[in-house]
């Protein structure tokens, strides 16, 4: 990364309307953390800013559901969403709020400074309003019948019966979805950002970003290849960060209950924590320097879902606005599936947060999904990899490194340093290997590869465990003292490397290590010591404690069974609703066609897979199919089937896969080939 003089990074905020689950952790905040606790080992100037969004519909929604004012609702998740990130080790410089004072200050003065540079247009039209609710609805929180199908519940954004996209004024006999009041018609004004006219700048912008994901990227280029729309950046809501006055009365407006649209102020929150942090360390204005001066690099870190407000709309507010720098890069990441399925707050489908902090360690957690981070494609965390990756990996190769090298030295070495011999290759190959981890795994941070970072830093303490087996101290203790005195003193060395270098990602782990260390913080407080050995011969260690004790299959087996249960619903319709919808002309992009199979066998060295030959009326095809465990190759040959003929081509155990046939699958694992009803030449197209 260039060499800035000071690093801004900041995390989405979460919504304070629920608790935390693994996902948030996997997508704005652990890697985020990992990010910042390296910069504070190499000694680069960082802060860390988050907080809770506490503004928007969902938060008042729940409120009103509870009976409660919406103060009542943050109140409580702030405090516990706050909690979470202690407990997991999630270490910011400041975690605000945004229904703080200086938030609504740093956010009407931000609407102000737009209002008065003219950056905004104001439109007056019809919307649809609740008399009853008092409350102007939203596209979702109304329902009508759809003028297409007839449906009777499509919603004001779109029938989910035919898929059409609709605006509320399509609907026929709409109703109010909070009171079912039939709306009456009301006038309001709005704000616009008119993005459309900021579009070629962000264009130029985006376009001089280096280095910036994929996926984020490709995300921002179907944005903008689609255009961008003019964005109303205000609401007719009770609740949320209201208008300043006087711009409401200019454009003679009733000020009360207009507020800012919740996507304008949250990111401005990230700028209020700010400025409260400056407060809060003693330095009020150093806020500016953070935000204001071009030496400072502003690293976003976010979920998927997020990636238009921070790459185009935030950009575009405080490319306007004018006295701000722009992020370096916003490295999204996508999203986390739980044991195969979509994470569900609705459903309770999902590990909350404080629920595993109560029974299992802070790092196992950040470890498994260290390892398992979806940076370029969604990933899914499973209880039984969670359970691997903590009994196989952190217990059986760092834990069992350090133990027995602690455990040997107090056993023959009464607890102190042993004083080392000449090294030969091997050992000072162990030195060559600290060096090679610290330089990898901060090259992989610094890239935003957090997978790859924890992975070097297993391969380190993968590395020490087999040294300390092809040295075998036990042996040499007896027949060759200086050589087993060297290698002890050398496996401290690599304990005390990966102290320093674990602590990105095992903060809590790196502390118990420094503990049997015997070594005061400011040994551990640099990325670059993890070279050196401040210890001499003689130095007394702590006696040994068990660094990770394993966890049983019954304790993973309970957590299995409690989603179960939490997912008990019918399993297809739950699917279904958490299918993404998709329209008439998506689905025509599909083409499905009857085929004949004419030739069938099975794949050698690959159980699942047969080979099959299939004719598409004229056309030959051949097509490689997961079906082996549920068909004989026999019995397919002459059977009509339907295959997805517009498929790429792929390459399976190196064999050409010109297309797909269709299955269906239940969840017991039961699966049989589509077929068509009657007779039907092949060729027919399925549609
Ligand atoms: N409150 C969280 C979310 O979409 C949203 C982020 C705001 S970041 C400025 O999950
Ligand atoms: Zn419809």
């Amino acid at each position: 990364m260039r060499n800035y003089k000071r690093i801004l990074v900041t995390s989405a905020l979460p919504y304070a309307n629920g608790p935390l689950h693994v996902g948030h952790i996997a997508g704005a905040y652990l890697p985020a953390d990992i990010f910042v606790r390296y910069c504070r080992l190499k000694k680069r100037d960082v802060v860390y800013i988050c907080g809770s969004d506490e503004n928007g519909v969902p938060i008042m929604l729940r409120a009103r559901a509870e009976g409660v004012s919406p103060q009542v609702v943050v109140d409580r998740f702030h405090k516990m969403i706050e909690e979470s990130f202690t407990k997991l080790g999630i270490h910011f410089d400041y975690y605000g709020r945004t229904s703080s004072e200086m938030h609504k200050e740093t956010s009407q003065e931000f609407f102000r400074n737009l209002n008065a540079k003219n950056q905004f247009i104001t439109k007056s039209e019809e919307q649809l309003y609740d008399p009853e609710a008092k409350l102007f609805l939203a596209d979702r929180f109304i329902f009508g019948e759809c003028p297409r199908c007839g449906y009777d519940h499509a919603y004001g954004d779109q029938c989910e019966k035919c898929g059409s996209t609709l605006s509320p004024a399509d609907l026929i006999n709409p109703r109010s979805s909070i009171t079912n009041a039939t709306p009456v018609k009301k006038e309001t004004t709005h704000w616009y950002l008119p993005l459309e006219k900021i579009q070629p700048e962000l264009e130029a912008w985006i376009n001089s970003r280096e280095n910036w994901r994929p996926n984020v990227m490709g995300q921002i280029k179907s944005w903008l290849d689609a255009g961008l729309r003019d964005r109303a950046v205000t609401r007719d809501l009770p609740w949320g960060v209201s208008i300043p006055e006087e711009i409401a009365e200019n454009a003679g407006v009733e000020s009360k209950g207009k507020v800012l649209y919740v996507w304008f102020d949250a990111p401005i929150g990230y700028i209020s924590a700010t400025k409260e942090w400056a407060q809060k360390i003693g330095d009020a204005e150093l806020w500016k320097t953070y935000w204001q001066d071009e030496e400072t690099m502003l690293v976003h870190f976010i979920g998927k879902d997020n990636i238009v407000f921070h790459c185009l709309i935030f950009p575009a507010m405080l490319m306007k606005h004018g006295n701000y720098v722009l992020p370096e890069n916003v490295p999204a990441n996508e999203f986390l599936n739980l044991e195969g399925q979509k994470l569900s707050t609705s459903r309770n489908y999902a590990v909350w947060l404080h629920e595993y902090l109560e029974k299992f360690e802070p790092d196992s957690l950040r470890y498994s999904l260290a390892c398992n981070m979806p940076e370029t494609k969604d990933a899914d965390f499973s209880w039984s990899e969670f359970q691997a990756r903590h009994n196989n990996e952190l217990a059986d190769i760092v834990g069992n490194f350090v133990n027995r090298t602690f455990t040997f030295i107090q056993k023959y070495y009464d607890g102190r340093l042993p004083q080392p011999d000449t090294f030969d290759a091997l050992d000072n190959e162990v030195l060559q290997q600290i060096k090679n981890a610290g330089e990898n795994i901060g090259t992989a941070i610094e890239a935003y590869q957090f997978k790859e970072a924890t992975r070097h830093f297993m391969d380190l303490a993968r590395f020490a465990n087999k040294y300390f087996n092809d040295k075998a101290p036990w042996k040499t203790r007896k027949d060759n003292p200086a050589v087993c005195a060297t290698s002890l003193h050398l496996c401290t060395r690599v304990a005390y490397a990966l102290a320093i270098l674990m602590q990105p990602v095992l903060p809590f782990t790196a502390k118990k290590i420094q503990n049997l260390l015997n070594l005061g913080d400011e040994h551990l407080a640099s990325w670059d010591n993890a070279q050196e050995f401040p210890l001499e011969p003689g130095h007394v260690f702590n006696q040994p404690e068990i660094i990770f004790t394993k966890i049983e299959d019954e304790r993973i087996q309970a957590e299995i069974d409690r989603l179960k249960t939490s997912n008990a619903e019918d399993k297809t319709e739950s699917d279904e609703s958490t299918f993404e919808q998709i329209t008439i002309d998506d689905f025509a992009r599909v083409q499905l066609r009857v085929a004949k199979i004419i030739n069938a066998e099975n794949l050698k060295g690959a159980k699942k897979l047969l080979k099959l030959q299939v004719a598409i009326g004229e056309e030959k095809r051949q097509v490689i199919a997961g079906i082996a465990q549920h068909y004989e190759p026999e019995e397919l040959i002459g059977k009509h089937v339907v295959v997805v003929a517009n498929l790429q081509p792929a390459k399976l155990r190196g064999e050409l896969s010109e297309g797909m046939i269709l299955a269906a699958v239940d969840k017991d694992g039961g699966l049989c080939l589509v077929a068509p009803e009657k007779k039907i030449a092949s060729g027919a197209v399925v549609r």
